[in-house]
């Protein structure tokens, strides 16, 4: 059986898109799999996710998809031309190395939206200690971002850059019921992942109203919802 090492769910969403990705990829085929729960240093890379595939560990979640891809039957993505591919992987770098990073900036970086990130991602943490630990990872994270060139920004202007990503997967979607095929393919398990986050996260702001006035992109979610809560009764 797979093991998925990754945070643990925030009100029943996992809070981390690349470790989302993974895990609605695994319930929408079905394919049997526990998670552990571990701090990102566990990883091989440093990050979550990782699986424990047998006897291979893979770390990075597109790197995860490829494996399951590639070592399970009938692949999502198969049969898919060229120009289809290059849609979904246009779309998953705008999600995963643009809106990924304005999405962090307003959870770690928003006053406002500090306490929910302090207290909803690390209630594990003894409340003694809390305040001293998270601030430490939240001065790490507000430095990854420096360098990444988003923590550099306003919130303004970050959340602008957001709300554009957000705007334009929108507009390739349109009023398709998914983004390159007429059946989910790893590109919809991807922004299902950031849609989910968006939409139920629990972080108010211009990110979540853009998600929430675009009704493709509500539609799209509650869609693969459905799916997945379909392959959990079956
Ligand atoms: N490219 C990686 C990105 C993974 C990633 O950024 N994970 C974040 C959580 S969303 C993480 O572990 N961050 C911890 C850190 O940077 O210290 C993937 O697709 O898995």
């Amino acid at each position: 059986m797979i093991e998925l090492h990754q945070f643990a769910p925030v009100d029943g969403v996992n809070a981390s898109p690349f470790c989302a990705k993974v895990e609605i990829y695994l319930r929408l085929r079905r394919i049997p799999y526990r998670t552990t729960v571990d701090p990102p240093f566990k990883g091989p890379k440093g990050k979550l996710p990782f699986i424990v595939d047998g006897t291979r560990t893979i770390a990075d979640s597109g790197a995860i998809l490829a494996h399951l891809e590639a070592s399970r039957p009938d692949p999502l993505d198969a049969g898919l031309d060229e120009a289809a591919r290059a849609t979904a992987h246009l779309v998953r770098r705008t999600l995963e190395e643009s809106l990924y990073f304005a999405m962090l900036f307003d959870r770690w970086g928003r006053d406002a939206n500090w306490p929910r990130v302090r207290d909803g991602f690390f209630g594990m943490i003894p409340a003694p200690i809390r305040p001293l630990i998270t601030a430490l990872i939240r001065r790490k994270i507000l430095r990854d971002l420096k360098g990444q060139g988003t923590g550099r920004m306003t919130q303004d202007e970050a959340a602008a850059r957001g709300v554009a990503d957000i705007t334009a997967v929108a507009a390739v979607l349109g009023t398709r019921d998914f983004l390159v095929a007429d059946r989910p393919t790893t590109i919809d398990v991807t922004l299902h992942a950031f849609t989910d986050n968006l939409l139920n996260g629990g972080f108010p702001g211009p990110l979540r109203d853009a998600a929430r006035s675009c009704a493709g992109l509500v539609g799209h979610h509650a869609r693969i919802s459905a799916l997945l809560a379909d392959a959990r009764a079956g």
